[in-house]
């Protein structure tokens, strides 16, 4: 099997553009994955942010793991392991507004720290898509614009501590999944792994490296490349040593944003018989949160017979 994909973006500015965008290509179109290299973000905002996240960690977060990690395991053959995933998280969002400043028991220095690290990820997502747009023959900015509604895209951050698990084997750190919305971009532990994705029926690690940005590709993307590009099932396995840190940031669609297959990129046979629905944004999420570690199939195929005035409807 190739090996997993590594990107290099530095490369972009010289003679080497067409290749990097040609294994960029390669990457969406068979990996859904791929890691970034030279992505922009220093190294020292990285180190900052790892710094502060494991501090955070420990001083807010630990305690509170520990007691529900003991609950859940108090009665050993009766964990619901179908349920459970063997994380400490919790979320900050960006756009259309923030809500860092509600978010307790962050310092100033965590809070500024993170605000910085959204607004350089931000540019970097938005510089991928249209890298995306260009490697798929759409116009600069397509990406973006189809993400926007009527108060831009949404973007948030999923910070995530996964603890040491005595029973690795029988729970996941998280369940297998696809992402719902865009662009996922990923700063995770370089030394302690555990995630990894479904390809061609093999789990493959995605392996921990040093100041790397991993990206993923979700649902919404699949839609609007009319499959060209695929979100792929992913999981993080819990591991019995060592804490495992991971900030996910999510560059969706608005709520309201309508989401359908770029008309470019539908085959002519299928102008007729679409295989990828049109729908709110917003509705797919309401899904989403009751389906989030099913096959995302069924999930389009749902999407297909709700009308969009009736998901708009429900919207409102
Ligand atoms: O922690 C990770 O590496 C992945 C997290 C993830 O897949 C998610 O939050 O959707
Ligand atoms: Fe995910």
């Amino acid at each position: 099997m190739a090996s997993f994909p590594v990107i290099n973006l530095e490369q972009l500015e010289g003679g080497e553009r067409s290749t990097v965008m040609e294994a960029l290509h390669d990457a969406c179109a068979n990996w859904g994955f791929f890691e970034l290299l030279n992505h922009g973000i220093s190294h020292e905002l990285l180190d900052k942010v790892e710094r502060l996240t494991k501090d955070h960690y420990k001083k807010c977060m630990e305690e509170r793991f520990r007691e529900f990690a003991s609950k859940t395991l108090r009665d050993g053959s009766m964990v619901d392991v179908d349920n459970l995933d063997w994380e400490s998280t919790f979320y900050l969002r960006h756009l259309p507004t923030s809500n860092m400043s509600e978010i307790p028991d962050l310092s100033d220095e965590y809070r500024e720290t993170m605000k910085e690290f959204a607004l350089r990820l931000e540019e970097l997502a938005e510089q991928l898509l249209d890298l995306l747009c260009e490697n798929l023959g759409l116009e600069k900015g397509y990406l973006k614009k189809a993400f926007s509604g009527s108060k831009g895209p949404t973007f948030g951050t999923k910070v995530s501590n996964y603890p040491p698990c005595p029973k690795p084997k029988l729970i996941k750190g998280l369940r297998a999944h696809t992402d719902a919305g865009g662009l996922i971009l990923l700063f995770q532990d370089d030394k302690v792994s555990g995630l990894q994705l479904l390809k061609d029926g093999e789990w493959v690690d995605v392996p921990p490296m040093h100041h790397s940005i991993v990206i993923n590709l979700g649902d919404q993307i699949e839609v609007i490349t009319n499959g060209k590009y695929k979100s792929v099932m992913h999981r993080v396995l819990a591991q019995p040593d060592g804490t495992r840190m991971s900030i996910a940031s999510f560059y969706n669609p608005g709520s309201d944003a309508v989401i359908y297959p770029a008309a470019t990129l539908l085959e002519e046979a299928e102008k007729q018989s679409e295989v990828y629905p049109k729908f709110v944004f917003e509705d797919y999420m309401k899904l989403y949160a009751v389906q989030k570690f099913q096959a995302k199939e069924p999930r389009f195929e749902t999407m297909k017979t709700m009308k969009i005035a009736d998901a708009q409807s429900i919207a409102t």
